[in-house]
């Protein structure tokens, strides 16, 4: 008799776990950044954030509309290469992804924002920084950090006032980000009376910057700003030294301001003559930054380069918009996305009628030590 019950009671089990399952709703998240290719340090770390994020929802058990939510990550490479950037929106667009967190670099985000347009898929990018992206008139289109124009004249205030620097050579990469950022501290530069003495192109590809860094020293400036990424940056910093440009300060946005750029740099005195600013907060002002580096770091030891956290809350505003609307659908949830009023880890997120982030801080940061130090 007590077999026949126990039974009994096995199989109401089994049915109610059925019943829970048919009433659970996967919502599937795509990432895009580069995960190969040199910049792949910067794609693993931002992937990184949002699988975490991915994890922790899971975790926690989310119910969206009265069904309880299995969150997945679809995650997709770039390569940092605009036309891999606009293919992989296409295939998210096309597998009905219910939103999307990237791409990560600005010549990236900007071709693949239309293409979620027209798809009606909202993407939040964590690190794309060129004011373009965001003046498209894109409903679908979010920003989470502050973009260049903070960055580019908050480093050419601090050359001009902070440093009293007068002579600067600027170089960019000729990518929409380095292009972009530089033509900002240009215009600033000039605008606080700097002598700009000169300028120099190169790419992303790019590692041997000897002809145009021999160029640059004859004009003897006080220092360079360069916008470009830190697979440049790195070897750049190495080639300074050996032409003596040793004392020349080393101005960049946040695309050098990475853990990696130490490594590249492979010891060259010049990381201390580097400043660079970020879109928002050190690690240690943000609302849950120290908390959160030290789950990350568990969990992805020795990876942490910059923007995980921005991926990670991304990943998270785009779920309790979800949340909010009781809907994965993008039609319906993407007016309360456009309505974050959401506490993250990087700082308290909402966001202006162009998707840009409202009242994003900066941070300037140096080396020291051959550590990476916020400055303010
Ligand atoms: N914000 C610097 C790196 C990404 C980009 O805007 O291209």
């Amino acid at each position: 008799m007590q077999v026949k019950l126990n039974v009994l009671v096995c199989a109401a089990a089994v049915a109610f776990a059925g019943a829970a399952s048919a009433q659970e709703m996967v919502v599937r998240i795509g990432h895009v950044g580069p995960v190969s290719g040199a910049q792949a340090h910067y794609g693993k770390d931002n992937e990184n954030g949002a699988r975490m994020a991915i994890e922790d929802l899971n975790a926690k058990g989310v119910t969206i509309g009265g069904k309880k939510v299995k969150f997945e990550l679809v995650a997709e490479d770039d390569a940092a290469d605009p036309k891999q950037g606009t293919a992989a929106a296409q295939k998210l667009c096309d597998a009905k992804v219910n939103g999307v967190v990237g791409h990560l670099n600005s010549g990236t985000t900007i071709p693949a924002s239309k293409v979620y347009n027209d798809c009606g898929i909202p993407h939040i990018t964590p690190s794309a920084t060129n004011p373009k992206l965001t003046q498209q008139g894109f409903k679908t289109t979010f920003r989470l950090l502050a973009n260049d124009n903070a960055l580019g004249a908050g480093l050419a205030l601090y050359a001009a006032d902070g440093l009293k620097l007068k002579k600067v050579a600027i170089i960019d990469d000729r990518s929409a980000y380095g292009q972009g950022v530089a033509e900002v501290f240009k215009k600033t530069a000039m605008a606080k009376g700097m002598q700009v003495v000169d300028e120099q192109y190169t790419t992303d590809k790019a590692t041997d910057f000897m002809a145009i860094l021999t160029a640059i020293k004859s004009k003897g400036p006080d220092a360079i700003f360069f916008g470009g990424m830190d697979p440049q940056a790195g070897p750049m910093l190495r080639q300074m030294e050996q032409l003596g440009l040793s004392n020349v300060k080393y101005f960049g946005g946040d695309g050098i301001c990475t853990d990696k750029v130490i490594e590249l740099s492979g010891g060259a005195k010049t990381l201390g003559n580097v400043v660079c600013a970020e879109g928002g907060s050190s690690l240690a002002k943000m609302p849950g930054g120290t908390a959160w580096k030290a789950r990350y770091d568990a969990k992805y030891p020795k990876q942490f380069q910059v923007y995980s956290p921005y991926t990670y809350d991304a990943t998270m505003v785009l779920a309790n918009a979800m949340v909010k609307a009781g809907s994965a659908d993008p039609k319906v949830y993407m007016p309360f996305l456009a309505k974050t009023d959401y506490q993250g880890v990087t700082a308290k997120i909402a966001f202006d009628n162009d998707g840009e982030l409202k009242n994003p801080s900066m941070t300037l940061y140096v080396y020291k030590d051959g550590k990476k130090v916020p400055l303010n």
